[in-house]
C-alpha cells in the first residue's frame, strides 16, 4: 500500500488515531485527524501532531473534512454508523480500521485473540509462553498497545500475540491470523453492534480470511463457538474444560494436557492446581493459551514454567489487600454482564459487591440466581445504578451508593472476616472514569487508603 501523496483522514484522536496518524505521515500521507472532543479535551496530543503536519479536527466531524480524502482510517471506538462514515461509504471512499491497516505491514506471523471475557489474560499469558519458549514477540491490541504500533518492530521470523475485539474485527478485509482463538461468546455491547447476531458476526471475522494452513481454536464448552466450525476452513483446534477433544487441549485427570491430533497420545502440560489465577474461567484461559502455544511451537516445559509464573493481569480479578480480615479484588475490566457473573463464581460465598458505570443495554436479570447464591449485598454506582435495582429487586439487598468512594466505605462497613469486597461493575466507566483502568486505580487506591488508615490506627 502507498500512502505518500495521498489525502487520509483518521477518525478519533485516541491511541489508536495518534499511532495510526504518525505511521501514515511517515509514509508520505497528508494526514487529517478528526475527533468528537474538544480540543481542550485533546491537550497535548494536538500541539504533538501539529508539529509533525498534521492538522487536527477537533469537537466534531465534518463532513466536508471527510468527503476531501483518499482513505479514512477509524479508531475501534468510532460506529460505523457514524454519519459522516456512511455518508462517504456512499461515495465509495475507502474506510479501514486500524487492525486492518497495521496487519497489512505487520511482519511475522500472527497469533489472534478475541472473546467476550478473558482476551486480555489470555494474550498477555499467550505473550509470555511464547517469550518462554524462545519466539521473538510483541504482545499489542486491544490490551492497550495499537497494532499499528507493533508494525515497526515486526521481524519475519517474530510472532505478534493480538487482542482483538468486535469493534477492531468490524472493519477487517484481509486480516488472516495464523492462529485465531475463540474464547467465548456471550451478550456485550450490544448498544454499538445493535444485536447479538451482529456481535458474533463481528467476532467471526477472525477466522473470514483464514485457509486451510491456518488455525483456529475454538472453545468447546461454548455453544456460540462451538458452532463456529461449520464456518471455518481453518485447521480446527478445541479446548475443554470438561470433556475430552479431538485435537487441542483439555483437562485430563486434573492435569491440563494436549494433543495435536486424534491419534496423537495426549502430553502433560501442567497441573491444574499449579494455575496461578483464580476462578474456573482462567481455567479455560489456560486452555487456550496451551492451545495456541503448542500450535505455535512452544514446548510443553515452557509453557508448563511461563504458566506457573504468571500473575493475574492488573483490573483482571486482581487481588488488592486484606484489610481487618476482608479480601478486596479488583475486576475493573469485567465491563459486562457475563464478565462479572464470572468473577463472582471465582469465590464461594459471602460477597459485597460493586455494580454500576455506564449501561450497555444489559440485561442484570442474569445475575440474580447467582447472588442469591453468593452475594450479600451489592452496592451500585454510576448512571445504570437505578437500572441495576430494578433488575436485581428483592434477590439481594442493594445499597444505592453512587460513587466508587461511597461504595468502597459501605462496602468496608458491612463486611466481615473473612468476606470479600469485590469490584466487579457489569458496566463501562465512562460515565464516571475515563476507561476501566482509571476506575480500577480508583477503587485500588481507596482500598488502599484504609489500609493505611487502619495501620496507623
Ligand atoms: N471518537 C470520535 N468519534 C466517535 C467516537 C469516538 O472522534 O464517533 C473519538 C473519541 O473522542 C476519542 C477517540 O475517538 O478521542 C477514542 O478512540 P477509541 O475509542 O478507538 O480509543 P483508543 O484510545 O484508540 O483505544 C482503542 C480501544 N478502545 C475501544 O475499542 C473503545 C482500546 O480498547 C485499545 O486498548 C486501544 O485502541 C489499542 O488497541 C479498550 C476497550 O475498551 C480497552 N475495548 C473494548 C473492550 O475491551 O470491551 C472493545
Amino acid at each position: 500500500m502507498e500512502f505518500k501523496g495521498k489525502k487520509v483522514l483518521v477518525v478519533g484522536l485516541g491511541k489508536s488515531g495518534l499511532a495510526a496518524a504518525l505511521f501514515l505521515r511517515r509514509r508520505g500521507a497528508q494526514v487529517t485527524v478528526s475527533d468528537i472532543r474538544s480540543a481542550e479535551e485533546l491537550g497535548k496530543d494536538i500541539p504533538a501532531l501539529l508539529e509533525e503536519g498534521i492538522p487536527v479536527e477537533a469537537g466534531g466531524h465534518g463532513l466536508l473534512t471527510f468527503r476531501r480524502q483518499d482513505l479514512i482510517v477509524v479508531s475501534p471506538g468510532v460506529p460505523l454508523n457514524t454519519p459522516e462514515l456512511v455518508q462517504v461509504k456512499t461515495f465509495g471512499l475507502p474506510i479501514l480500521g486500524e487492525l486492518e491497516l497495521a496487519s497489512r505491514f505487520l511482519k511475522g506471523k500472527a497469533l489472534a485473540i478475541t472473546g467476550s471475557n478473558g482476551k486480555t489474560t489470555t494474550t498477555a499469558l499467550t505473550g509470555e509462553i511464547l517469550k518462554a519458549g524462545g519466539m521473538k514477540t510483541q504482545v499489542g491490541g486491544n490490551i492497550g498497545v495499537p497494532v499499528i504500533a507493533l508494525v515497526d518492530e515486526s521481524r519475519e521470523d517474530g510472532w505478534s500475540v493480538l487482542e482483538v475485539s468486535s469493534f477492531q474485527l468490524e472493519t477487517t478485509e484481509r486480516f488472516r491470523p495464523d492462529i485465531a482463538v475463540v474464547l467465548n461468546v456471550t451478550p456485550d455491547h450490544l448498544d454499538r453492534h445493535g444485536s447479538f447476531e451482529n456481535y458474533v458476526a463481528a467476532k467471526e471475522r477472525i477466522f473470514a480470511n483464514q485457509t486451510a494452513e491456518d488455525a483456529l481454536v475454538l472453545n468447546a464448552d461454548d455453544d456460540v463457538t462451538s458452532r463456529m466450525a461449520a464456518r471455518a476452513v481453518s485447521r480446527i483446534f478445541w479446548f475443554s474444560a470438561k470433556r475430552v477433544v479431538r485435537q487441542g487441549a483439555f483437562v485430563h485427570e486434573g492435569a491440563i494436557v494436549f494433543r495435536m491430533s486424534e491419534l496423537a497420545a495426549p502430553e502433560f502440560i501442567l497441573k491444574v492446581e499449579e494455575i496461578p489465577l483464580k476462578g474456573h474461567h482462567n481455567v479455560e484461559n489456560v486452555l487456550a493459551a496451551v492451545c495456541a502455544a503448542r500450535l505455535a511451537g512452544v514446548a510443553p516445559e515452557a509453557i508448563r514454567s511461563a504458566v506457573g509464573s504468571f500473575r493475574a493481569v492488573e483490573h483482571r480479578l486482581e487481588y488488592v489487600a486484606t484489610i481487618q480480615g476482608v479480601d478486596y479484588y479488583n475486576d475493573s475490566k469485567a465491563t459486562n454482564v457475563d464478565a462479572a457473573a464470572k468473577a463472582i463464581e471465582a469465590f464461594p460465598g459471602g460477597i459485597h459487591l460493586i455494580l454500576g458505570g455506564k449501561d450497555k443495554n444489559s440485561d442484570y436479570r442474569q445475575l440474580r440466581p447467582l447472588l442469591e447464591k453468593r452475594v450479600r449485598a451489592v452496592y451500585t454506582i454510576g448512571a445504570a445504578a437505578e437500572k441495576i435495582e430494578t433488575h436485581l429487586y428483592g434477590a439481594v439487598p442493594v445499597v444505592r451508593a453512587g460513587t466508587m468512594e461511597n461504595a468502597v466505605a459501605k462496602a468496608a462497613e458491612a463486611a466481615q472476616p473473612g468476606e470479600i469486597v469485590l469490584l466487579a461493575p457489569a458496566c463501562s466507566s465512562f460515565d464516571q472514569f475515563q476507561n476501566y483502568e482509571h476506575r480500577g486505580q480508583v477503587f485500588k487506591d481507596l482500598v488502599l487508603a484504609r489500609q493505611g488508615v487502619w495501620q496507623n490506627a
